[in-house]
């Protein structure tokens, strides 16, 4: 198989699965937990140097960095779903996967870390808190944005679209924090067969 996808399913692999689903294209699905011991064996860290989950290997050029192998695999691939190759385009895309690496994911991380991934007794619950209301400020502006148009460069769905997506997949429930706007975009982001085959595969490797 030329695609190689390391990472399961359960873990920030989804986003270049779900990149792999939505652009039709072959891959072999390589489901490394990220908290074993082979995660942090030389023969990954030889792929991946900072024991971290995903990674590809496309017909032997290797990437890591989940936000930057969809972007990747979406310009590999323009024109079939998630980039039209205009640099216009490309510009938005990139300011919206830097805002939610930047502005949003180091909150989801936390809120998700201090609700449910670490064990109980590391868990504070203040810190899930700050969190959630850190988060105001930049789901705020998106709800704004989701409220003038169905996606984030306009009409069709791009791997802008997938990124900020997939970064806010692991808070909780969008409809709580009082962001229609949002989480009627994320729903309708999420509910594409795609992201259903994508995430289904959770179910087999968690
Ligand atoms: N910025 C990286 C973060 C990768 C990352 O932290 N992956 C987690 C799994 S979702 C991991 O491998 N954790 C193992 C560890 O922290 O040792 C990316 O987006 O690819």
């Amino acid at each position: 198989m030329t695609l190689k996808i390391y990472g399961i399913a359960a873990s920030r692999a989804i986003r270049p699965l779900w990149a792999a689903e939505e652009l039709g294209l072959p891959y072999e699905n390589i489901p490394l937990h990220y908290a074993s011991p082979q995660a942090k064996a030389p023969a990954y860290l030889a792929i991946n140097p900072n024991g971290l989950v995903p990674a590809i290997d496309d017909d032997g050029l290797v990437i890591y960095e989940s936000l930057a192998i969809t972007m990747y695999l979406a310009r590999k691939h323009a024109g079939r779903v998630l980039w039209d190759g205009t640099p216009r385009q490309d510009a938005h895309i990139l300011q919206w996967t830097l805002w939610a690496a930047t502005m949003v994911e180091p909150l989801t991380t936390q809120f998700a870390q201090h609700s449910r991934l670490l064990p109980q007794a590391q868990r504070d619950s203040a810190q899930a808190a700050a969190a959630l209301a850190a988060l105001r400020k930049p789901l705020a502006v998106l709800d704004a944005h989701c409220a003038r148009q169905p996606y984030l460069l306009g009409d069709s769905f791009t791997v802008a679209d997938l990124n900020v997506a997939a970064v806010l997949h692991r808070l909780a429930d969008l409809d709580a924090a009082d962001l229609a706007g949002v989480a009627a975009w994320h729903q309708r982001c999420v509910t594409r067969p795609a992201a259903q085959r994508a995430f289904a595969l959770r179910q087999k490797t968690a």
